[in-house]
């Protein structure tokens, strides 16, 4: 059955891959499956037809015959779960490897999520220098502990694992703040992840949309 997605028309960060198709695209390129992609307009989100697969109009989604579903993390386990390659096969060990798909999301992209509202939706209220350092603070801390419990293992639980592709994501979408880089075992990290030719086949696939719709368009789409 023929796997479908969906991802930004005009992605607003031009093709750098922190759109959440990518780890999307990276899952299905490190087991091996094919995948189609449909584009979307931020409009098409918000229309019933992408609604019903999507109940809050955005993208990532994925479709393979009657089954639909939303949430990069979700969507993400579900293929880790149904092609060898993410999941190790020992029953703690996967646990172990779910549960920080779970931390990435949970524990890392919140507060990472924080500082962009905080950045690019918040940044002309009068409050938010005042608050954007405590929210850089809150992310530092996450990089402390994470960095701290990696150590200088190249995974965070043994193999490369659905665990370290979220966490990389994740981790991704602090490259442009600066902050990574004040944590030279989680850029190695994140470095290595990036590295291998499954994530570097997912971030061509998304940079060719972005450089075709530049094309067309003139450039990415203004958030
Ligand atoms: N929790 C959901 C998931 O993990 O799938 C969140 C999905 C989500 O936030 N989707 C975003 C979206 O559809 C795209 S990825 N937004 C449109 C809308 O809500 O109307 C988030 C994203 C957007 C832009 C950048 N960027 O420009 O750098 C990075 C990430």
């Amino acid at each position: 059955m023929t796997i479908t997605i969906t991802a930004f028309e005009r992605s607003p960060d031009g093709g750098k891959g922190l759109a959440r198709d990518t780890r999307v695209r990276w899952a299905l390129e490190e087991v091996g499956q094919p995948y189609d992609v449909r584009l979307v307009s931020f409009q098409a989100m918000k229309e019933p037809a992408h609604l019903a697969i999507h109940p809050f109009g955005q993208i990532p989604t994925y479709e393979e015959g009657d089954l639909r579903l939303f949430e990069s993390g979700a969507i993400v386990f579900h293929i880790a779960e149904c092609h060898a390659g993410l999941l190790p096969d020992d029953a703690d060990a996967r646990a172990r490897a779910i549960t920080w798909m779970f931390a990435a999301l949970n524990t890392v992209e919140a507060p990472i999520l924080e500082l962009v509202i905080a950045k690019f939706v918040e940044g002309d209220k009068p409050w938010t220098q005042e608050r954007l350092p405590l929210v850089a603070e809150r992310i530092r801390t996450r990089l402390r502990q994470l960095s701290a419990r990696l150590g200088d293992a190249d995974w965070l639980d043994g193999a490369f694992s659905a665990g370290d592709l979220m966490m990389v994501s994740v981790l991704l979408r602090l490259k442009p703040s600066g902050m990574l880089a004040e944590f030279p075992s989680l850029a190695a990290y994140v470095a290595r992840g990036e590295a291998r030719p499954a994530y570097q086949r997912a971030y061509a696939a998304q940079a060719a949309v972005a450089a075709r719709a530049e094309k067309v368009n003139g450039g990415p789409r203004q958030t």
